[in-house]
């Protein structure tokens, strides 16, 4: 049997697959794997189920690793490094499609929440601030027929524009490296531009799908923000890097732009103390993924992967 290290605490009905499959070693206590525990997993095991609290460094893939395959628990996989995978003919997986759905649910939650100002006003609730209705309280921003720019339009970008249009009655613009799918565009009735440049001022709302590589590092900094209408929100549920989280936070202190929605910040669990202050941007904890089906899910792609790798054959979703 191959043995299985597992960083972090799975569903119970994923470890217990695992442990069926494989001699597996499990995270009781689920805590953060520090840098020797990972070149420890490297050099015991022949799978490391990392996740995105796992930075696999360069380091890590020395003479002395077993380690054959990072089957890792989750789409991105920014925390690997890929060159020296392949370079030393590692196999790395992720979990695309199966958190497609409950990603862009979040998206549409944090837009939702930011421009109808939710999080805001039950914090004024729950403080007993609230003295009762007015016409003039807690007035937000429409969504309806309001403009959405969806910069990357991946799986989640295109699963967030449907319901966008669809549910919210919303505009669809987009921006992305690669031409998107007529047949997608017709559906969304979505335009897509040639630039962000000329993205960003056409928008009420900007939600980020782009994977965290290193030419988006910073994609959206303050030059970016400042392109951005006066009255528009920014939503991030892809990575933290992707946004100069100081310039955000900057912008949304000066007003520059009306709020933001976050679920993704630089260097996790840390965020801007800045932001923490502000009313304007609606903060939550890397949730994205976060569903009871969704994990199972994940965690079960995971298995799918493994299997087809320990079977000689090819992954479904080999990223190297
Ligand atoms: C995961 C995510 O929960 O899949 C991703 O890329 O950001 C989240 O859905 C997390 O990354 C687990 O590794």
């Amino acid at each position: 049997m191959p043995k299985v290290i597992v960083t972090r605490r799975w569903p119970e009905s994923v470890e217990t697959v695992l442990s069926e499959k494989f001699e597996v070693v499990l995270n009781v206590d689920d805590h953060a794997f520090s840098h020797a525990e990972l070149a420890l997993a490297f050099e015991s095991a022949d799978a490391l189920c990392a996740t995105v609290t796992d930075a696999i460094s360069s380091d890590l893939f020395g003479p002395e690793a077993r380690v054959k395959i990072i089957a890792s628990f989750g789409v991105g996989f920014d925390h690997v490094d890929l060159e020296s995978a392949r370079e030393h003919g590692v196999a790395v997986t992720n979990t695309p499609d199966v958190l497609t759905d409950c990603t862009a649910d979040l998206a549409m939650t944090l837009l939702l929440s930011c421009a109808r100002r939710t999080a805001e006003g039950e914090r004024e609730l729950r403080r007993g601030d609230w003295t009762g209705w007015c016409p003039t309280h807690l007035v937000g921003s429409r969504v309806w027929g309001k403009t959405l720019a969806i910069v990357g339009m991946g799986r989640i970008g295109v699963a967030l524009a449907r319901r966008a249009h669809h549910g919210f009655g919303m505009r669809i613009v987009c921006f992305d490296l690669y031409d998107v799918a007529p047949d997608i565009l017709r559906e969304l009735d979505a335009q897509q531009v040639a630039s962000l440049d000329e993205l960003l001022p056409m928008a009420d709302f900007v939600s980020l799908h782009c994977p965290a590589t290193a030419d988006n590092h910073h994609l959206i900094n303050a030059a970016r923000i400042g392109a951005m209408k006066r009255t528009a929100f920014l939503i991030n549920t892809a990575r933290g890097p992707i946004v100069d989280e100081q310039a955000l936070c900057d912008a949304l202190t000066s007003q520059r732009i009306a709020g933001a929605g976050l679920d993704v910040y630089e260097a996790e669990p840390n965020v801007v103390p800045g932001l923490l202050k502000l009313d304007n941007v609606v903060l939550v904890p890397h949730l994205g993924s976060a569903t009871l089906e969704t994990r199972e899910a994940m965690g079960l792609r995971v298995v799918e992967n493994l299997d087809r790798f320990f079977a000689g054959e090819h992954p479904p979703d080999l990223c190297t």
